[in-house]
């Protein structure tokens, strides 16, 4: 999130596009509400007319996959009307006279054809969100899960910036985030993309944690294949599976320097929670090793049909356990242990442990972590060590006892703006990142120039160059009371001096790190600090990604679209090698055949408020599955009563993979004739068999079911390969043929 939730009742607008709080961030969604209270209008663009949507006081019904049509269409409307803040552009973007010629092409006719949503809409809601500031506009899911979910990402802030809305109050572009460290997750690196912090695979990188981590680079090199491969990404998530195979049965090839997957370790993923999941029993029964450390018996072990090779580590909950985590809007939280770690289980990081022992590299694991006695002193230790480490996202200001305290005395927090008093006066809850020093309050709202650096202010990142084709990215304004009153490079060893009008001494000097990112010293972010400007410049947002396969946000077609006519008019990307280390199909898979003739209906998956991910740990409660005693899909009634099909009935649904589930029937008129609402919380049973004889005696849930993502199609972002599982085709039948 730029912002954090209770910032949304400042909000006069709040467009949510692609997400439903009521049922996914209930607790959140009362500061949406609040600002209701305050006069903000709510407006929700979705498929289906949801809880959120209950609460709206405009609502859209968009064709899934069409996000980017439907927003060009609102830039479209807002430049011919002059409704645009020049200045804000002017001052702090680059590139947006290439979004104003791609909105130009997005004519209200074109916008309808291709989402669905009326002119007289478009036009009302584009009114309301242009002239209600600051509005907020807010996603989840909804933008991500689509092969153009990254270009959806990318408009949404460019719509924003095109508004003068980011890095304001009640502004900004808020994406509410999953699993409750699901934020401090990636920030910590359980991406195969980067190291902690979003520092890039490169020597510079490695070359810094090896002094962080206080181990030998050559070592670390040499456990790679070669050089280049210290480099590479790794395989994601998504398509592990694909490495396991290898290319068998004409699934898609892996490149991973000549070796298949051979071994699956899982701490905290439930693994049916993936698209395609008959591929991924396949994967799971052609590894030689498959170890899953979980508090509860991870159903991949159960949809797998293996009988050796397969561990059950019992790890312990998040109450058995302390340590940081990290909220959807940069906060931080201590989390005390409230009981240790029952029977057998272990924390995870125990295992980890373990597991370093066994390989032969405990002691190098956990060097940092001791203290001069050689304990390890766990978790306070791991955060002082992020803390010096990731200048990145500014996590230089944290430490254990900071978080500790904000943690202990979060009642002193005012929920509308995160400000402390007393103990806690001129600090915001839980220092949101970036906290450039252990004096500085935490950034509440990224990106603001309307306050001081000192306060949490700030321009946008110097992370692309000086200048692009010519033209200078720095700038033209700058926070309050900045001693620079414009752009700036973000600052290094050799310009500080210049730049800040100092004069260092030779310790500093020798102590310093090439640039404020490779610092571990932190004598550029505190000199900075002093002088009361952010370490890493003040540039201009960029609208044009030169290194992207597309270089602005360009709307293309589901791989599997109902609408063939559109798909010639607006084709998928190319077919994509090696991309996170497996080739991966787009117009080849979406272009061979029109595939709307057999499978006619839209397939949305989403969320239910009981049940939560892969769905394991809510299954096992007898109250939370009794709410949904089985797996279930939704219809119209009107598509019921045209296919002859009666309310609780059993009906099959089939997908372009040749893949299909059994499933109870529920009517809801909130979806639309064309498409089908399936949750995804279940798993158990794969296209009519039942697999729980699988669980061990005494482990089996309350509720196992048929999982949607046996019949999610083929599809992934071509960026980021996230799934394609909020678009995609199916049809029904009541046979199974
Ligand atoms: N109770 C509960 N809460 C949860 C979770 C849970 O499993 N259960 N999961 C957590 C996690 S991990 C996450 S990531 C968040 C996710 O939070 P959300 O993103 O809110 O989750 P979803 O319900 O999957 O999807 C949101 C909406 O996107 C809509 N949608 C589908 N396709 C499109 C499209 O093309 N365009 C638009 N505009 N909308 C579309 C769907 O109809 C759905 O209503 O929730 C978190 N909170
Ligand atoms: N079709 C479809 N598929 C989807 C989505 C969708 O919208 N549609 N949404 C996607 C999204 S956004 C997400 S985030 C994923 C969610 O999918 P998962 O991440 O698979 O969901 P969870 O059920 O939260 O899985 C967490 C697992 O970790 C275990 N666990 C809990 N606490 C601990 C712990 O402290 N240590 C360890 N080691 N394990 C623990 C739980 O028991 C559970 O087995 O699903 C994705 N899949
Ligand atoms: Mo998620």
């Amino acid at each position: 999130m730029k912002n954090h939730l209770g910032d949304i009742q400042k909000s006069k607008c709040i467009i949510v596009i692609g997400a439903n709080p009521a049922v996914n961030h209930p607790v959140g969604f009362r500061h949406f509400l609040k600002a209701k209270e305050n006069g903000a209008k709510l407006i929700v663009v979705d498929p289906r007319f949801t809880k959120s949507a209950a609460k709206a006081d405009i609502y859209a019904r968009i064709r899934p996959g069409t996000d980017i049509a439907f927003m060009y269409g609102m830039l479209k409307i807002i430049f011919d009307e002059g409704l645009e803040d020049t200045k804000y552009i002017d001052e702090r973007v680059f590139g947006i006279d290439k979004i104003r010629e791609e909105a130009a092409k997005w004519t209200a006719e074109e916008v309808e054809n291709v989402t669905g949503i009326s002119k007289e809409l478009l036009v009302k809601i584009t009114h309301e969100v242009a002239k209600n500031k600051p509005t907020t506009l807010v996603w989840a899911m909804g933008l991500t899960q689509h092969s153009v979910g990254t270009s959806n990402t990318r408009l949404a802030p460019i719509l924003q910036m095109v508004l003068g809305n980011i890095g304001k109050f009640g502004g900004g572009v808020n994406i509410l985030r999953g699993h409750d460290n699901v934020q401090g997750a990636s920030d910590m690196a359980c991406l195969s993309e980067n190291l902690p912090g979003y520092y890039p695979l490169n020597e510079a990188t490695w070359r810094y944690y090896a002094k962080i981590w206080g181990v030998d680079y050559e070592w670390l090199l040499g456990n790679f294949v070669s050089k280049d491969w210290m480099h590479k990404t790794g395989l994601s998530l998504a398509r592990w599976w694909v490495a396991a195979l290898n290319g068998k049965d004409g699934n898609d090839k892996v490149d991973n320097a000549g070796t298949p997957l051979k071994a699956l370790v899982v701490l905290g993923n439930g693994i049916t929670s993936t698209a395609q999941q008959v591929k991924v029993k396949e994967g799971l029964e052609a590894l030689e090793l498959l170890v899953l450390a979980d508090p509860f018996v991870n159903e991949a072990g159960i949809i797998a049909e293996r009988k050796d090779g397969i561990y059950l580590l019992p790890a312990a909950t998040q109450f058995e356990t302390s340590g940081s985590v990290t909220a959807t809007n940069r906060s931080a939280q201590w989390r005390f242990k409230v009981v240790d770690p029952l029977y057998e289980s272990m924390e995870d990081q125990e295992i980890l442990f373990e597991l370093a022992k066994k390989l032969g590299f405990y002691e190098d694991f956990t060097k940092t972590l001791r203290d001069e006695k050689g304990e390890i002193i766990w978790p306070e230790n791991a955060t002082k060590e992020i803390a010096r480490a990731v200048r990145s996202i500014g996590l230089n200001g944290w430490s254990p006892e900071r978080l500790k305290k904000h943690t202990l005395n979060w009642d002193k927090f005012n929920e509308v703006t995160l400000e402390g008093k007393d103990e806690v006066a001129g600090e915001y809850y839980g220092l949101p990142w970036p906290c450039w020093s252990d004096k500085h309050p935490g950034t509440p709202v990224l990106y603001n120039v309307d306050i001081e650096v000192a306060k949490g202010g700030m321009g946008f990142r110097n992370n692309f160059g000086l200048e692009y084709e010519g033209e200078s990215l720095l700038a033209k304004n700058a926070p309050l009371n900045s001693p620079i009153d414009t752009g700036y490079p973000q600052i290094t060893k050799e310009n500080i001096e210049k730049i800040l009008g100092i004069t260092l001494n030779a310790e500093e000097k020798e102590k310093m790190g090439a640039t404020w990112f490779y610092d571990d010293s932190n004598i550029i972010a505190n000199k900075c600090m002093e002088k009361g400007i952010v370490p890493y410049g003040n540039a201009k947002a960029r609208a044009i990604v030169w290194t992207f396969k597309d270089k602005i946000p360009l709307h293309r077609e589901p791989i599997h679209s109902p609408r063939n006519d559109l798909v010639q008019k607006y084709p998928s990307f190319e077919d994509q090698k090696a991309l996170y280390r497996v080739d991966t199909k787009f117009i080849s898979v979406q272009k061979a055949k029109d595939y709307s003739e057999e499978f006619p209906l839209n397939l949305i998956t989403a969320r239910l408020v009981n049940l939560n991910g892969a769905g394991m740990e809510n299954r096992a409660s007898m109250y939370l599955s009794r709410l949904t005693p089985e797996m279930f899909c939704e219809i119209n009634p009107d598509l019921a009563k045209e296919k002859n099909i009666q309310k609780g009935d059993m009906i099959w649904i089939h997908s372009p993979e040749g893949t299909k589930i059994r499933v109870r029937v529920k009517f809801n008129p909130g979806i639309a004739k064309e498409m089908i609402f399936l949750p995804f919380h279940f798993t158990g049973v794969m296209q009519g068999v039942d697999l729980t004889h699988n669980f061990p005696e005494g482990t089996k849930p309350y509720v196992s079911g048929e999982s949607a993502n046996t019949i999610t199609n083929y599809g992934y972002d071509v960026m980021c390969q996230i799934p394609e599982t909020k678009g995609g085709l199916c049809r029904i039948s009541k046979d199974g043929k």
